[in-house]
């Protein structure tokens, strides 16, 4: 990015937060001034909501930047305050878990239950030879074990490293290798799409070339067949049959809790390391004030997988550090029915949703009559993680799954921020739809441009170290440095990799990532503006536009666009529609209606994959793009080339 990015789309509207929840909100307006004031004391204080065996010496130790250390010399440990901590209170009886199996089988894990079935397991694991400090991979479905596996692993000190579902042999075996694991935990496989989906055979194959690996745990949850290695063991024999009884040990603050790789687009995956106290004192911190939980009343809901952060910090370790009841969900959202999402937040009444906007606008697409056949009237408040979330996606969630009376909190952060860092807070701020307004209390966030001064449009950095930042990429230091600290080494921010706006009340709005930031005729233009342009025009139910090297502009605008269900409309209507909305110098070239947009795992739109096709194609035949089996290619090819 040259300058800075132009300040394009204008959005007026504005929501104050339900007069009930801010009177009753868990955390109100005076906790910006109180962290202001001493941000250090202000996160201290967080600390102080989780049990600590020994009370830090110090908050935070930054002599050594960027490498952090928080909360330094305290000691806890964490399966403890998600688990024990809840039943010696006397809440054992309550639900930590509904779980809802894809083919509508159904368990229920009270606190009680949660707890021992964790210390049975850290009793199994313990036998099989995993000690402190070493590492073990997950590769599991959404079933409750995988949450068991996760705060097992935390309760004596092995270093998790959770594997989404879906990857192939070499992800996984890609992960299994950079972090030397000595055990796997896994399921023979889990129900996906009205079938089983067998995971065991990837293990197996990752496995032969991982000779690190000692002992492969299986979950059995679909029935299916199983090869078997003396290797394998059963999690009902292992964990049936260990003893009830664990003491969760003292672990110091800065302890290993896990490694999650996130690859970004082409480089080989980062293992990104957090560890213990200030992890969970931002994660239970940012879970308390951001969804405004109150464990003795609300039912949760985050969608996302644990394979990803998002289900590392707002399924696990957030939610049931503070004691919440929530749903979790094994399969996916159009089975049996694309009614399924509705069905059970009016079955377990529903009371706080947490999920993407690429889900969003997907619903949005299948049509406003699915959810209008549920009763979502228990639902209070909904959020948003993942992607920018484009003001139309905002507003139609707001009225056909809020009702218009629930608040929305637009979420940004990242795998390696750990935890919340922009986000509204219910209570409080007036939302924008499509911004996520300001940093949380304790956070600080700047916008700036190339030199690293602060300006209305350009880079997102932060510039003081906050408790659950990442504390390296594992095993690469100076990768670590390279990646987030060298942009802005001067200044000593850190570099998010995302480019954001401030508009004249000082909120913020995130504007996707700098790779994807457009260069036409010398302005800067955003592919989440122009694609917020195109979602708003009531024929477009999803948009993803890119750049294409062009003679005459630099760049051209070349968008993909997913129609809504039964809407049709032509291509120069739409280059129109973004003309008049954003102004001429943001008319797309061309725009190519399509049936799908490849995306990443994690429902990311891969834009580098449609700037090869708008490149290659710009010269000549576009027709192909409209051909489906063109994005099948794309979507294979994608799968076969990257894992995240
Ligand atoms: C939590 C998570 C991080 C990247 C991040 C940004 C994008 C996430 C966002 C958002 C705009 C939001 N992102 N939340 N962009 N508004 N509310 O998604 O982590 O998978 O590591 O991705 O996702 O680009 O840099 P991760």
């Amino acid at each position: 990015m040259s300058e800075t990015l132009e300040n394009l789309l204008q959005e007026t509207r504005q929501f104050p937060p339900p007069a009930e929840l801010a009177e009753n909100a868990n955390v109100k307006a005076d906790a910006y001034k109180e962290a202001e004031v001493d941000r250090l004391a202000f996160w201290e204080k967080q600390a102080r909501r989780l049990h600590w065996f020994k009370e830090w010496d110090q908050t935070l130790d930054w002599s050594n930047p960027p490498f952090a250390k928080w909360f330094v010399g305290g000691q806890l440990n964490i399966s403890y305050n998600c688990l024990d901590r809840h039943v010696l209170a006397g809440q054992g009886d309550r639900v930590a878990i509904h779980w809802e199996g894809e083919p509508g089988d159904t368990r229920t894990l009270t606190y009680n239950d949660l707890l021992i079935e964790t210390k049975k397991a850290a009793n199994a694991l313990t036998s099989l030879g995993v000690q402190a400090g070493d590492r073990v991979a997950i590769y599991m479905p959404m079933i409750p074990e995988a949450a068991v596996a996760m705060l097992a692993c935390a309760r004596i000190g092995a270093t998790h490293s959770v594997v989404f579902g879906g990857f192939s042999v070499d992800a996984l075996k890609g992960r299994i290798q950079d972090a030397s694991a000595k055990v796997v935990i896994t399921a023979d496989g889990g129900y996906r799409r009205g079938a089983p989906s067998a995971l065991k055979p990837t293990v197996d194959e990752s496995v032969a070339e991982c000779p690190t690996i000692e002992k492969v745990l299986v979950v059995r949850r679909t029935g299916q067949d199983v090869a078997w290695t003396d290797k394998d063991v059963w999690w009902h024999d292992a964990v049936g049959n260990a003893s009830e009884e664990h003491e969760a040990p003292a672990f110091d603050a800065e302890h290993p809790l896990f490694i999650l790789y996130t690859s970004g687009t082409t480089a080989k995956p980062k293992g990104i390391l957090h560890t213990t106290g200030g992890y969970l004192t931002q994660a239970s911190f940012t879970h308390h004030a951001v969804f405004d939980l109150k464990p003795e009343s609300d039912i949760y809901w985050c969608t996302a997988d644990i394979g990803w952060v998002t289900g590392h910090s707002y399924i696990v370790y957030g939610p049931l550090s503070n004691g919440a009841t929530q749903v979790m969900y094994e399969g996916t959202p159009d089975t049996p029915h694309k009614g399924r999402f509705w069905e059970l937040i009016e079955k377990y009444r529903v009371t706080i949703l947490y999920t993407a906007p690429t889900a969003i606008r997907t619903f949005a697409k299948w049509g406003d009559d699915i959810p209008a056949q549920f009763d979502l009237s228990s639902l209070r408040l909904l959020g948003s993680v993942g992607e920018p979330i484009n003001p139309e996606a905002w507003m139609w969630y707001r009225e056909h799954i809020g009702g218009n009376r629930c608040p929305i909190v637009d979420t940004w952060w990242q795998t390696e921020t750990g935890a919340i860092m922009i986000s509204p807070l219910p209570g409080v701020t007036n939302c924008k739809p499509g911004s996520a307004m300001g940093p949380l209390p304790g956070i600080s966030a700047t916008i700036v441009n190339d030199e690293g001064q602060p300006t209305d449009g350009g880079y997102l950095t932060l510039t003081e170290p906050w408790p659950s930042m990442l504390r390296t990429i594992w095993g690469d230091n100076d990768r670590f440095i390279e990646t987030y600290w060298a942009r802005f080494r001067e200044q000593g921010y850190y570099f998010a990799g995302d480019g954001a706006k401030r508009d004249s009340d000082g909120a913020i709005w995130l504007l996707g990532r700098v790779d994807d930031v457009m260069l036409v005729s010398g302005h800067n233009i955003s592919t989440t503006e122009v694609e917020s342009a195109l979602v708003a025009h009531p024929a477009v139910a999803e948009a993803a536009v890119v750049g294409a090297t062009d003679a005459t502009t630099g760049q051209a605008i070349c968008a993909f666009v997913i129609l809504r269900g039964g809407a049709s409309v032509s291509e120069a209507e739409l280059r129109d529609h973004v003309g008049k909305t954003l102004g001429p110098i943001c008319k797309p070239r061309q725009v190519q209606l399509v049936a799908e947009l490849p995306k990443t795992r994690s429902g990311k739109i891969m834009r580098r994959l449609l700037r090869n096709i708008a490149e290659k194609k710009e010269l000549g035949d576009t027709t192909t793009l409209q051909d489906a089996n063109v994005m099948q290619l794309i979507k294979e090819g994608m799968q076969t080339s990257t894992e995240d």
